[in-house]
């Protein structure tokens, strides 16, 4: 039977869609968004699976002639969001884009969808494969700089973990562009600054959009000369787990000719991590490329070894000691920062709320090693916080209440794909 909170779900995914694509939410974030279409894709396989594939390809209309898959896609110019397309002024799509693209987690949904109904589903991944497969070479080949082991990252945006303590080392070593010019914050028009990155720090990601610009948005030396290089375990694994899952669709699709190339790619990958190691916290860390340093905390990407199936039994033991001290240090898990590490702050965005999407890719991780109980308590934790709060972007670790964004469309697909 279907509950007034599926009620909710399902309409807010309606109000959110824009014609074929939806919106994360109304005002705050009013364009198609990469990862977020992957996860709602999920919700709305519930209610109507043409409309799931429909978001997919509608994402993919968006790629860039050598492959990226952007983070954002302006079919317009809404005054209500900066940085628009002015700003980011790309030519390489045949939409108006951003530059930088988002964790790829688009191939492992598209799995997860054809594994629900493979009767449909395999003629839709079809459909879709050679793209997805054209972005992981993108990223194979665009962000993994010149020596180093794993894929990186150039701008904080790109991780989909925006104002993450994690990113603080690399935004240190920035000087700020004199010429990003006089702008005009929106997001802390429509969402309390408080819990929003601080001024510094967006001058800091329009000063590498700036860098992006000025080189007319050339991937190699955006990566190799840009103002900010990292490697992130959030895009490590996600990317990592979805070679995976491309190499299983190439097989299902009988796509063999794409096999030793994807299969390469996890060799690659599976010899990088310990790269990410950071030994000192016993942890996978974000880190510094051109220094060397680990940041040095436990964020939601961290335990994302589980999901990518990768990390020794020593780190894979560690790893869950982390999850385990710090659920039982706030009332809800997984929070996106160490409450005991500098820099947590309950409700400022990626400094410590609680994220559904990450939450849903640690508990899948977790429950395919094995370790139901921790995964089943992330899930119970997101219905709980729904239950108490709505439909909010992110949540409280420490009180439940919701956070930024309301009636956000990937919290309603995990309602109804995951949590309820
Ligand atoms: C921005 C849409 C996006 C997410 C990101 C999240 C936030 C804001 O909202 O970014 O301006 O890009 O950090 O992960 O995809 O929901």
């Amino acid at each position: 039977m279907q509950s007034q909170l599926d009620a909710q779900a399902v309409s807010i995914l309606n109000n959110n869609d824009r014609g074929g694509f939806t919106i994360p939410t109304a005002r705050l974030y009013p364009y198609q968004w990469n990862w977020d279409s992957a996860f709602i894709a999920l919700g709305l396989a519930t209610i109507d699976r043409q409309r799931a594939w429909r978001e997919l390809t509608m994402l993919i209309d968006g790629q860039t002639a050598d492959g990226m898959i952007p983070s954002i896609l302006f079919r317009n110019d809404n005054p209500d969001y900066f940085p628009g397309p002015s700003v980011w002024q790309t030519t390489a799509s045949s939409l108006p884009t951003t530059g930088i693209s988002q964790p790829p987690v688009l191939a492992s949904m598209i799995l997860t969808l054809v594994r629900r109904d493979q009767a449909e589903g395999l003629g839709q991944a079809r459909l879709l494969f050679d793209a997805v497969l054209n972005w992981h070479r993108w990223y194979h080949r665009c962000r993994t700089p010149v020596g180093c082991p794993v894929v990186c990252t150039v701008h904080p945006w790109e991780t989909g973990r925006d104002n993450s303590p994690d990113w603080a080392l690399g935004l240190s070593s920035m000087q700020i562009d004199p010429d990003i010019g006089p702008y005009q914050r929106k997001d802390i028009e429509h969402a309390d600054p408080s819990q929003r990155p601080s001024q510094e720090e967006y001058d800091k990601y329009l000063t590498i959009v700036k860098f992006g610009r000025d080189h007319n948005w050339d991937q190699a030396t955006l990566t190799n000369q840009g103002p900010f290089l990292m490697a992130d375990p959030g895009i490590h694994f996600i990317l990592l787990r979805a070679d995976r899952d491309l190499l299983e669709l190439a097989t299902l699709l009988h796509r063999f000719d794409a096999v030793p190339e994807i299969e390469t790619w996890i060799e690659t990958a599976i010899a990088g991590t310990d790269y990410l190691w950071n030994d000192r916290l016993k942890a996978f860390c974000a880190r510094d490329v051109r220094s060397g340093q680990f940041a040095n905390g436990f964020s939601n990407a961290s335990p994302l070894c589980f999901y990518a199936g990768v990390g020794s039994e020593g780190q894979q033991r560690q790893t869950l000691d982390h999850l385990k001290r710090i659920r039982g240090l706030t009332k809800f898990g997984h929070p996106s920062w160490d409450p005991q590490a500098p820099r947590f702050d309950s409700q400022r965005y990626w400094c410590g709320p609680i994220w559904p999407q990450m939450n849903y890719l640690i508990a899948t991780g977790l429950n395919e090693q094995g370790e139901t109980e921790l995964a089943a308590r992330l899930r119970l934790d997101l219905r709980q916080l729904i239950e108490l709060s709505g439909f909010y972007e992110c949540f409280d670790p420490l009180t439940g209440s919701g956070c930024i964004g309301r009636d956000f469309s990937w919290t309603a697909a995990l309602w109804l794909a995951w949590a309820s």
